[in-house]
């Protein structure tokens, strides 16, 4: 890959993941000279740094891919319902290399501040090596969840045991055969890799702070047959998915209330899409994440499933979510989870009962004054999602506003593409946009497609300044806010909150209104003249 850029591009793009890349397709086709910098050491983003055992995603394969090259679709043969990491990376690679975009980009490069120069109309951005290189554009395809946090345990430092994050996992096999191993954390990431570490550690504690609902996922191999199927209908199937559904993803929906239906129709509409599996179960009923009783039967169902998983009931009640609604917070999908505690030597712990007081060097101590001795800890606390990876960046725009200072209450993006004081500044899939409320990759096209079309018509009208008007971005924070109001997400402690980091602002940070209604306004915005944008020559 290349490991120089030149020094005054027409956009720079942050970030190698799906975004960064199709990003710099995009900017080529228009004929823009731009660079992406990418902080691994390899392309692939989100798929590049979470490589812990079990790691996969839980959207289906084919439709969790680019549509925007048909014949890349059509050439590539997913394996399984559920991709695991390394053919996801793999697939990342191959369009790379298809499209020959690695030429473009710098790997082991981190920016670290972005600079709007007033004067000169353009944007100063610095990296970890010292480069400083100047764009007229830059493109924040920094990803939503990719800034991950090890929260500040008292003792963290004197640890001499091993420690992993999932998010930032090693590219060797760490081998915990023998060991006594903890894992903090029950979100997605820990609950595919519990199972996988139980299979190997001597003993697996898990501290668990809320329990999780999870669906199984019911993974398996995709035959020829149903491959054949979709290819043959893949363009119609990706409209209808980028157009017709809220989630991006081709789910069975329905407009029926849970709450219309008697209670054995609905024990059998569960039921079947609990064996189906993944996120469909939250589609069942058309209220199910905006009226609390619709929530309750879908939460009662699922909390029955654990119950007839896990034998001992002390440890089955512990697994059970009580306080917060099903798909409130993000659902996790799974195999084997909830049977992995049933194995001898998995201990679940209470850290809601008793917090973390402290790392220690040798393992953890428990505010109750329990101790654990542990060989290595692993860290499956999350990310500082949406915002995280941008205000990582010291960003500063018009007169000297920075970022930081403008999203101190909360992030503010025009269609959550692209914040007032911050000219020619784009982020893909950034704050107040649906990102990751659905089909990422659909979401991204989207964004990216969107980009697309706003620097095609500057290139068309001579025009070289764009900035999203104040009036325009406060409407769409606030329509932002009152859509999320509607839903019972906005109840659960979450990172979809800011919950899950200390001191950040508790808003809502996605929109909530589905990517079918999103691109809706999104497409009214360009028809109407790119109302909402000012531009200048
Ligand atoms: O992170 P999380 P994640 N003491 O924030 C706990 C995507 N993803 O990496 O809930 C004790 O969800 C925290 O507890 P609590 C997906 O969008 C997708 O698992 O805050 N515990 C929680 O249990 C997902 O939602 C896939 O009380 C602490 C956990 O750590 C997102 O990434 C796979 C703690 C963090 O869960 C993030 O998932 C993986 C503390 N001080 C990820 N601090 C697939 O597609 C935090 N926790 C399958």
């Amino acid at each position: 890959m290349s490991d120089s850029a030149s020094r005054q591009i027409d956009v720079a793009i942050i970030g190698a993941g799906f975004a960064g890349l199709y990003m710099l397709h995009k900017c080529r086709g228009l004929g823009l000279s731009a660079h992406v910098w990418e902080a691994g050491s390899g392309v692939g983003g989100t798929w590049f740094w979470n490589r812990y055992p079990g790691a996969r995603c839980d959207a289906e394969s084919l439709q969790y891919s680019y549509s925007f090259v048909p014949e890349i679709e059509q050439e590539w043969r997913w394996t399984e319902r559920y991709a695991t990491q390394p053919e996801i990376l793999a697939y990342i690679e191959h369009v790379a290399d298809r499209l020959d975009l690695k030429r473009d980009v710098t790997c082991n490069t981190k920016v670290t501040a972005a600079r709007y120069d007033d004067a000169a109309g353009l944007w100063r951005v610095s990296t970890d090596k010292g480069e400083e290189v100047t764009a007229r554009f830059v493109i924040g395809a920094t990803g939503a969840l990719s800034a991950a946090r090890i929260p500040e345990f008292k003792g963290l430092e004197s640890y001499t045991g091993e420690t992993y994050h999932t998010g930032t996992w090693p590219h060797h096999k760490v081998d915990f055969a023998g060991k006594r191993v903890g894992i903090i954390g029950t979100g997605s990431s820990g609950v595919q890799l519990i199972p996988m570490l139980a299979e190997e550690a001597a003993h697996l504690h898990v501290f668990q702070r809320t329990p999780a609902y999870s669906i199984p996922a019911h993974n398996r191999p995709l035959d020829d047959a149903y491959v054949q199927r979709w290819n043959s209908n893949a363009a119609e199937f990706r409209r209808k998915a980028r157009e017709e559904t809220r989630n991006g993803m081709l789910y069975e929906t329905t407009t029926k209330s849970a709450l219309e239906v008697s209670a054995e129709e609905r024990q059998r509409e569960y039921e079947r899409r609990w064996a189906i599996g993944g996120g469909q179960f939250l589609y069942a009923y058309a209220d199910l994440l905006v009226n609390p009783a619709a929530n309750e039967t879908a939460a009662d169902f699922a909390r029955a499933q654990i119950r007839s998983i896990v034998t001992d009931p002390k440890v089955a009640a512990l697994l059970t979510p009580t306080d917060y609604g099903i798909g409130t917070k993000r659902p996790c999908v799974d195999t084997d989870y909830f049977a992995t505690f049933n194995r001898p030597n998995v201990t679940l712990v209470d850290v809601n009962a008793a917090p973390i007081a402290e790392i220690t060097e040798t393992g953890i101590r428990l505010e109750d004054g329990s101790t654990y001795e542990l060989d290595a800890i692993v860290f499956a606390t999350g990310f500082d999602a949406l915002t995280g990876p941008m205000l990582a960046i010291d960003v500063t725009g018009r007169s000297g506003l920075s970022l930081r200072e403008k999203w101190a209450e909360g992030p503010r993006a025009y269609l959550g593409l692209m914040s007032n004081g911050f000219p020619n500044l784009f982020t893909v899939t950034g704050p107040g946009s649906p990102s990751v409320l659905g089909n990422v990759v659909v979401s991204i096209e989207q964004h990216v497609d969107l980009i697309g079309t706003i620097l095609a018509h500057m290139q068309k009208a001579g025009l070289t300044w764009i900035e999203p008007e104040k009036a325009a971005e406060d409407a769409w924070v606030q329509r932002v806010n009152e859509i999320a109001a509607k839903t019972l997400m906005t109840k659960a402690k979450s990172w979809y909150m800011g919950a899950n980091i200390p001191g950040k602002p508790r808003v809502f940070l996605a929109y909530a209104g589905g990517v079918d209604n999103y691109r809706k306004e999104c497409d009214a915005m360009v028809a109407d003249g790119f109302r909402g944008f000012s531009f200048a020559a």
